[in-house]
C-alpha cells in the first residue's frame, strides 16, 4: 500500500497548471509543492512519496468508519449497476433514498419526521435558508425572515451557508447576503469577562441573542442557527449553560431552532447527535460529512414534525438539487450508518475512546505551551498560548499553529491548525493504542514547537 508508485514531481507539476484548490494560497502552496494522497486504510493516510500518516482529522470531519472499507464499494458499485442514478423529483423515488430516510428517522430524535437529502453540507444550509423562510411565509408571517448565528461559526460556503458562517476572511471576499445577523460566539477561554465564571459566561453568550432579536424585533427573526460544538472555529465547546438558554429564547421568541450537526453528528460526541449530547431540541438538524463517511458527497436536513407538518400543508417547496437522494449515494451513506450501528461505534465513544482522548488531552496541559485543552467525545483542541495566565497568544507573526501543525506533519500525524489552536477529530474506530500514538505524535510536536519559538 504505501510503496511509491507515482511520480510526485510530474503530478505536481500538472497540480499547479489545471487544479484550483479549495481555501488554499496557490502560490504558498505551489511553492513548497503539493501532497498526494495515494491511498489510505483504517486511520492511516498514504502519500506518493511512501509516507504512512496517523489521520488525526478523519479527512476533513467525516471518514467516521475509518479507510479501507470495501463493504462500501461493493454496495456502491451494486447500486450503480442496478440504478446508477435517477431523481426524486416530480413524483418519484427509489428504494435506495427511501430507505435511507427511515433510517435517519430511527436515529434521529423522537421529535424529527422527515429528511431532505443534499449533496453537502453547504447545500444543507442553503436548504434550511429556504425552509425558514417558506415555513413562515406558510404560517402567515412572511416577516420572518433573518436567520441569527454566530461569528466564527462554520456553515459551508455557498453563498446562503457562506453567510450564516461567521468566517470574517469569507465575507470579505464578496460580501454576504440579506437577513443574516450575528451574535458573539461562546468561546469562554477568550471572551470571558475578569471574574466570570464559566456558566454566567455561557448565559451572558446566550442572552446576547435576546439583545439581537429584541434589536431586529421577533416579528421579523425566523431562526437561529448554531453549531452545538463549532468545529472549523476550533473545536468551541460552549459552558453548560449556553444551549438551555439558547433554547429558552427560541421558545419565547417562536424561533426555529437549527443544528448544524455537520461534524458533531452521528456519533460524534458520544451519541448519535451532540443534540442529545447537550440537550438541544433542535427544529431543523443539518447533516453530511459523518452520514456517509466521506465516502460519497451528500448531506441533508432533518426536518420536525412541526415545520414538515407545515411544508408538507403549504403545497410545492420550490427547492431542489439534481443529485437530492442521489442512489448511489444513498446506499452507501445507507451501509455506512449500518456499520457504526452494527460495530457499537457511538458507544464506544461514549463509554471508552471518548472518555480516554479527553483524559489523555488534558495530560498535555502541563506542557508549557497549552493555556487550554477543549473537547468532548473524539474531538479536541489545544490552545497554544505565550502566557497562561492572561490567556495571551503568541503575536499572529509567529504563525505558532501553522509551525507546529508541520512539525506533526514532519512526525507523520495529520493535526489541523485553526489559527493558534491544534484541532484533532479522528476516525471513530481509533483504537486506545492508536489515541496513544495521537498523543506521542502531538507531545513531540508541541516540544519541537516549543524549542523553535524559544530558539
Ligand atoms: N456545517 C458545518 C458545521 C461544517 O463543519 C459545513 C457545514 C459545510 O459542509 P460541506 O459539505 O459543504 O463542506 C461544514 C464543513 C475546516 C473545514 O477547515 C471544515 C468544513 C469544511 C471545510 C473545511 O475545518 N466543514
Amino acid at each position: 500500500m504505501n510503496a511509491k508508485q507515482h511520480d510526485t514531481k510530474a503530478l505536481q507539476d500538472l497540480d499547479k497548471q489545471h487544479y484550483m484548490h479549495p481555501f488554499t494560497d496557490s502560490k504558498a502552496m505551489h511553492k513548497k509543492g503539493t501532497r498526494i494522497i495515494t491511498g489510505a486504510d483504517g486511520c492511516y493516510i498514504y502519500d506518493s512519496e511512501g509516507g504512512k500518516v496517523l489521520d488525526g482529522m478523519a479527512g476533513l470531519w467525516c471518514v467516521a468508519i475509518g479507510y479501507g472499507r470495501h463493504e462500501l464499494a461493493d454496495v456502491a458499485a451494486q447500486q450503480m449497476r442496478e440504478l446508477p442514478y435517477y431523481n426524486s423529483f416530480f413524483g418519484t423515488a427509489h428504494p435506495p433514498v427511501i430507505k435511507l430516510a427511515a433510517q435517519l428517522k430511527k436515529l434521529a430524535p423522537a421529535h424529527i419526521s422527515h429528511v431532505f437529502f443534499t449533496g453537502s453540507g453547504s447545500e444543507s444550509n442553503d436548504t434550511n435558508v429556504r425552509l425558514v423562510r417558506h415555513y413562515w411565509q406558510a404560517k402567515g408571517q412572511p416577516k420572518k425572515r433573518t436567520i441569527i448565528s454566530r461569528y466564527n461559526a462554520y456553515h459551508g460556503s455557498t453563498m446562503a451557508a457562506m453567510s450564516l458562517g461567521g468566517m470574517k476572511g469569507m465575507h470579505d471576499q464578496g460580501g454576504i447576503i440579506d437577513g443574516i445577523e450575528h451574535i458573539m460566539q461562546p468561546h469562554w477561554y477568550h471572551e470571558t469577562l475578569v471574574g466570570e465564571s464559566e456558566e454566567d459566561f455561557g448565559l451572558r453568550a446566550a442572552q446576547a441573542l435576546e439583545t439581537k432579536i429584541l434589536e431586529v424585533g421577533a416579528d421579523h427573526v425566523g431562526a437561529f442557527i448554531g453549531e452545538p460544538v463549532q468545529g472549523a472555529g476550533a473545536v468551541i465547546v460552549p459552558p453548560a449553560s449556553y444551549w438551555p438558554e439558547i433554547q429558552r429564547i427560541c421558545k419565547k421568541y417562536d424561533i426555529l431552532l437549527i443544528a448544524d450537526e455537520v461534524i458533531t453528528g452521528f456519533g460524534r460526541t458520544g451519541n448519535w447527535f451532540a443534540s442529545e449530547t447537550l440537550g438541544i431540541e433542535a427544529d431543523l438538524m443539518t447533516i453530511a460529512k459523518g452520514l456517509s463517511s466521506g465516502y460519497m458527497p451528500i448531506g441533508g436536513v432533518l426536518i420536525s414534525d412541526r415545520v414538515a407538518k407545515v411544508v408538507i400543508e403549504g403545497g410545492e417547496f420550490a427547492h431542489g438539487y439534481t443529485y437530492s437522494g442521489h442512489p448511489v449515494a444513498a446506499a452507501v451513506a445507507s451501509a455506512n450508518l449500518s456499520i457504526i450501528e452494527d460495530e457499537g461505534l457511538v458507544e464506544k465513544v461514549r463509554d471508552e475512546t471518548g472518555p480516554y482522548l479527553q483524559h489523555r488531552l488534558l495530560e498535555l496541559l502541563d506542557h508549557p505551551l497549552v493555556g487550554q485543552v477543549r473537547g468532548i467525545g473524539l474531538m479536541g483542541a489545544l490552545e497554544l498560548v505565550q502566557d497562561k495566565a492572561s490567556h495571551t497568544n503568541y503575536p499572529k507573526e509567529v504563525g505558532i499553529g501553522g509551525i507546529c501543525r508541520d512539525y506533526a506533519l514532519a512526525n507523520s500525524l495529520v493535526m489541523r491548525a485553526v489559527g493558534d489552536s491544534m484541532i484533532m477529530c479522528p476516525p471513530l474506530i481509533i483504537s486506545k493504542l492508536e489515541i496513544d500514538e495521537l498523543m506521542e505524535k502531538t507531545k513531540k510536536s508541541l516540544d519541537q514547537t516549543l524549542a523553535h519559538v524559544e530558539g
